[in-house]
């Protein structure tokens, strides 16, 4: 990557070259410097996705997407009927649709370089299969991107973030069928001959490893589990690598300088204990994660994946040409989100949430209030884990903090565990860069309060700005700043070296 190149070459780096003290220390010298700081360049943001934070939800010719049915989050079942006087939070969620241009003035003001949003299938093909594109939706993303490079941050795009077109899912029941893949290669078209001036960084499907973990989400899967359940997902998974290996291709051909990565969640579970049994289980459990990831990096499948499937009948249907597809277009870098750690036992159930596996408790971690274990070490060791596998390019895509914010009587928003969870992840992340891990960006989840994903509510907030709306949908909607702000300017200002927390009071 051309920042990755600058800031090696750049004279801070230079001047701390390691002297040559014998002979044969010379090939030592021709390695590169030890990375102490993050990079010049380097991307700090924030990241949302439409469906969380758009609201709008029938605007200017939308089609239903399948977060629009859910008054407790997308991941507690799918009704696609609307029911009359029900609320349902991404309807208007905190109408990100209306006001971006004073909350990206916010970012702005935060000196983010960069800002995470997703392109809302459904605001350009209401029902994923439209002869015609959508014209009032393509307008509405050239407006909010040019208006984010007005403000000096790089468009990050997810192209599909938990927003299939409801008539998609139900139709094809999502990604199990192959033809969606001409769906979405179409609306990659369209979005990359749109935006080619604008955005240069982008990813395919957010959290595409949550198509086995939750298939309804990830994969627009409206079929219940049953036993069935492994054959669909991992058949969603084949046409999805297809789908993915298409955008690249068309993204490299249509968008020269152009990078377009994969997603993974990617939060990580430890063995419970040094039992052989927990260790080799544990491990397995994390190749189902990297299974996604093997796939789209390498361009093969690996070998662990056939005796998996054998043990589950899985069968995956696959055509002429796929194989060859997917290893001509790897991803350019991995994106990921990063919440937690949990821990794994031999024979437990495998159960899931929007911030990764829940598995037993690990003693040695508090929790936050909604039962995340924070585990800043974690980052680190997941960063070394990944580059070690891959050698590609990373950039930390979500990681944050969940907690109830309340308003003091004096206005202000004393989100202490906030900026303390910021900094503690930094400096791990900083520890990663030190150990030779190449991330080029972080952008912290929700930096204004949003939807939340997994249960609906508004009250599960992550921003460093506040939105005036509780979990019934009452509320003005009016944006203030938490004590977090400030803390992070300072720490995008100081390129993630100043992350001494302000004294309290
Ligand atoms: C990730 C999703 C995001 C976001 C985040 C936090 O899995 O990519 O969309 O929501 O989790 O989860 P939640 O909103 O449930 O707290």
């Amino acid at each position: 990557f051309a920042i990755l190149h600058d800031y090696r070459a750049s004279d801070t780096m230079q001047t701390r070259k390691p002297p040559c003290r014998r002979k044969q220390d010379e090939r030592m010298c021709l390695m590169k410097p030890l990375q102490k700081g993050f990079p010049e360049g380097f991307l700090w943001g924030g990241a949302i996705a439409a469906n969380q934070a758009e609201g709008a939800y029938d605007a200017d010719g939308k089609g239903l997407d399948i977060s629009d049915g859910f008054p407790h989050g997308i991941k507690h079942g799918y009704d696609p009927e609307l029911v009359p006087g029900q609320f349902y939070p991404t309807h208007e969620a905190i109408d990100f649709y209306h006001r971006y241009k004073e909350d990206l003035a916010l970012m702005q003001e935060m000196g983010f370089k960069v800002f995470r949003t997703s392109i809302n299938w459904s605001r350009i093909f209401p029902n994923g299969d439209d002869a015609m594109p959508n014209e009032k939706g393509l307008q509405y993303y050239d407006d909010l991107f040019d208006e984010m490079l007005r403000r000096g941050m790089q468009p990050l795009v997810t192209l599909s973030h938990y927003e299939m077109p409801l008539a998609l899912a139900t139709k094809y029941n999502g990604w199990v069928d192959r033809r969606v893949i001409d769906c979405f290669a179409k609306f990659c078209h369209v979005c990359f001959e749109r935006y080619k001036d604008q955005v240069k960084y982008w990813m395919t499907f957010n959290e595409i490893n949550n198509t086995l973990k939750l298939p309804y989400l990830a994969a627009g899967m409206v079929v219940a589990d049953d036993a069935n359940a492994p054959q669909r997902q991992y058949q969603a998974a084949h046409n999805m690598f297809v789908a993915n290996a298409l955008a690249v291709k068309a993204c490299h051909e249509m968008i020269p300088g152009a990078k377009i990565g994969c997603m993974l969640s990617l939060s990580t579970a430890y063995p419970n204990t040094c039992r052989p049994e927990d260790v080799m289980e544990t491990y397995q459990l994390r190749q189902r994660s990297l299974f996604f990831s093997d796939v789209m990096l390498r361009g093969r499948y690996p070998s662990y994946i056939d005796r998996k499937w054998e043990e589950l009948g899985v069968q995956v249907q696959m055509e002429p040409g796929d194989f060859e597809l997917i290893a001509q277009n790897t991803n350019d870098y991995l994106a990921f989100s990063y919440y937690m750690t949990s821990t794994h036992i031999a024979g437990m159930k495998i159960r899931s949430n929007t911030g990764g596996h829940v598995g037993a408790d690990n003693p040695y971690l508090e929790k936050s209030k909604w039962g995340w274990p924070i585990d800043p070490v974690g980052l680190r060791f997941v960063c070394n884990e990944l580059y070690d596998r891959y050698q590609k390019p990373m950039f930390i895509a979500e990681n944050g903090l969940g907690t109830a914010d309340t308003i003091d009587s004096d206005g202000r928003i004393r989100d202490t565990a906030r900026m303390e969870y910021l900094k503690k992840h930094i400096e791990a992340l900083q520890q990663a860069v030190a150990d030779g891990c190449d991330i080029f960006g972080y952008t912290w989840w929700g930096p204004i309060d949003i939807v939340s994903a997994g249960t609906g509510e508004m009250e599960k907030r992550y921003g460093f700005i506040y939105v005036d709306k509780d979990n019934q949908g009452n509320g003005t909607l009016q944006r203030r700043k938490k004590d977090s702000f400030e803390y992070y300017k300072k720490v995008i200002a100081s390129n993630g070296q100043d992350l001494e927390l302000p004294a309290e009071d």
